[in-house]
């Protein structure tokens, strides 16, 4: 683990805010363990171990009832440990791999059956080293077939540069983390607006109303992640997803209790019929979609 590395709470406090029955975390990771599944050689951090039992145990106490894990960039390509979680946790998860031009279709039905259901794109450069757009695109093609989607991660200052390309993707597209504004600027700054406009234009663009502890500048509470996320759910009641982003990585100003990230849901999604979308029915429509 990396010197600074500073592993996810220990005891999160029980959730004064109950989630509606179903709720799905609808991004968070597993690292490792790795002893049983090494970090790759290409990571750009190395993370505390935090395996599916300690991610279950917290979907356990948090009252949540299912899990969308994302392949981390600490495993880049390797999907072993997310696929072994997937599996082990049954019909309760579901899995978004990283792959690179090389899978197979036999690699991509195998993850197909252990519950994978689309891959992620990053770009953010102090993750992952660039890929040019054509493998993307490739890739994108291919798992469109199988009924995937793709989960997109940016940095607000790429949003401009990347439209054409998010713009021009088949399937679903899930932008993680609102993609991630500056919230010292307000929601009505042309940087955001930029982004509300993209989900209006585009009915096939998702977004986790995720991670305000990456975004805020405030600190605990996150109160200052609130106006921002709140007029996503507002405007985009069938299309926003929340997750905790356990164990999360990368955190070096504090680490988040899990449990006070669920009683900031009611204050971005105040009525119980935007909780519900939230929670349940937009992430079991997207993951668990009856045949
Ligand atoms: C997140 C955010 C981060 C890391 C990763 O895959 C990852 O390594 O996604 C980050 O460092 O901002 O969504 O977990």
């Amino acid at each position: 683990m990396d010197a600074n590395w500073v592993p996810f709470h220990p005891a999160p406090k029980a959730p004064d805010f109950t989630l509606p029955k179903g709720t799905v975390d609808a991004h968070c990771h597993v690292f490792g363990p790795a002893a049983a599944f090494p970090f790759a050689p290409s990571r750009k951090y190395t993370p505390c171990d935090a395996g599916k039992d300690q991610l279950f145990a917290l979907r356990d106490h948090l009252g949540v009832s299912r899990n969308v894990i994302v392949q981390a960039t600490c495993h880049g390509t390797d999907n072993r440990a997310l696929m072994d979680a997937c599996r082990m946790a049954g019909d309760l998860a579901r899995g978004i791999a990283s792959v690179g031009p090389e899978v197979s279709d036999e690699d991509l039905a195998e993850m197909h059956k252990a519950g994978i259901r689309g891959v992620r794109f990053n770009f953010v450069k102090r993750l992952v080293d660039d890929t040019p757009k054509e493998v993307f695109i490739n890739i994108a093609q291919r798992i469109a077939k199988l009924g995937w989607h793709i989960v997109v991660y940016f940095e607000a200052a790429d949003l401009e540069a990347l439209t054409p390309f998010l713009e021009s993707l088949p399937t679903i597209l899930v932008i993680d983390h609102m993609g991630r504004p500056d919230v010292t600027n307000g929601i009505d700054h042309p940087d955001f607006q930029r982004f509300v406009s993209l989900m209006d234009r585009n009915k096939n663009i998702w977004t986790k109303v995720t991670c305000p502890e990456r975004l805020t500048v405030a600190g605990p509470p996150y109160d200052d992640v609130v106006p921002h996320a709140a007029y996503i759910v507002e405007r985009f009641p069938d299309r926003v997803l929340w997750g905790t982003d356990w164990p999360h990585p990368n955190m070096k100003s504090h680490m988040p209790d899990d449990g006070a990230l669920v009683d900031y849901i009611p204050k971005i999604a105040p009525t119980p019929e935007q909780q519900q979308k939230l929670l349940v029915d937009n992430p079991m429509r997207l993951y668990w979609p009856t045949e």
